[in-house]
């Protein structure tokens, strides 16, 4: 049995070495991105089996996909699409604060997932199905992978992980919103920003907005606020998730570690306190690094959080 099941577009990311405009950079580091696998890998790196299904283009940085995912214990099924490249995301550090993303995506192999290619045994098998808004954004059949993926799972009583992971490069709030309600109501498990949040229901603060979102059916509400911490409402019951104070040098993919140790804490039957602790460690662990994934901890890690500062384990 799997731990955890996950789909969606992982791309090629192209990453300056240099602050400033991308158009002056002379090189380029070469990796990749993608919310869903950046939850898989955190997975994986906490001890969790998990699976991540994807369609990635008969290309270079498609293999260069699949490689780095199976180098990190991330069980891969990836249809290798002729007729769709891998997609592109472009980082550029316009200064040492503000970090700019832009996406070459636009009928990619990724963004033509289908309903097809979500198997309905695949989602029997696991204990948790984590989907994304950023998947319903890339196309119509994404959308409908997500949606018809959410239904196997429920008929099948696995249980439903969603991330709402707005981004409005990829389509406008009044677009999205209705499609996050639906699926909102369909998931046992919500993690949102307070933006996100806002989107869906009205609240006036972190805790009304996370008791919002539970009235629509999720078991598990998780409404994060960066680094002010996170508040939670669990089987009716509410929770404040204290912030853990780093120096934070890169804080893409710091909400999919968040998930990504929410959800260790959740297969490895942990108590609610637990996996939220864990989720807030794994999050401030992953923003002390440079990349969208790299800096995921292994539970034995995690202890450097409270290490001096630099302290050398020799
Ligand atoms: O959460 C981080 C992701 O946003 C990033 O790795 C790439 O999936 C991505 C996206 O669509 O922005």
């Amino acid at each position: 049995m799997t731990d955890v099941l996950t789909f969606g577009e992982t791309m090629a990311l192209l990453t300056p070495h240099q602050v400033g405009l991308l158009r002056h950079a002379d090189s380029l580091a070469v990796g990749i991105a993608g919310a869903e696998s950046n939850v898989a890998i955190g997975l994986a790196r906490l001890g969790a089996s998990v699976r991540w299904i994807g369609r990635v283009g008969d290309d270079e940085f498609g293999r260069l996909i699949t490689m780095t995912l199976r180098g990190e214990g991330v069980d891969v099924r990836a249809v290798v699409d002729p007729d769709g490249p891998t997609a592109l995301m472009l980082k550029e550090q316009r200064m040492s604060r503000a970090t700019r993303v832009v996406y070459y995506r636009a009928h990619s192999a990724g963004s033509r997932l289908s309903p097809a290619d979500v198997d309905e045994a695949s989602i029997a098998s696991a204990r948790v199905l984590h989907v994304s808004g950023i998947t319903a954004a890339l196309s119509a059949s994404a959308r409908d992978a997500v949606l018809t993926a959410v239904t196997h799972a429920r008929a099948a009583g696995v249980l439903v992980s969603l991330d709402v992971n707005h981004r409005s490069a990829l389509w406008d709030a009044a677009t999205a919103a209705p499609v996050y309600r639906e699926l909102v109501a369909a998931s046992d498990i919500v993690f949102a920003t307070e933006a996100e949040a806002s989107m869906i229901v009205d609240g006036s603060d972190a805790v009304s907005l996370a008791r919002a979102l539970s009235g629509l059916g999720p078991s598990a509400v998780i409404v994060k606020r960066g680094s002010l911490g996170a508040v939670a409402v669990i089987d009716g019951q509410d929770h404040v998730v204290p912030p853990i104070p780093v120096t934070a040098i890169d804080s893409v993919g710091a909400g999919d570690a968040f998930a990504a140790g929410y959800l260790a804490g959740l297969c490895a039957d942990e108590s609610p306190e637990a996996c939220l602790a864990l989720a807030a460690r794994t999050g401030a662990f992953a923003v002390t690094v440079r990349g969208d994934w790299e800096g995921a901890p292994t539970r034995d890690e995690l202890v450097l959080l409270d290490a001096a500062p630099d302290e050398v384990a020799r």
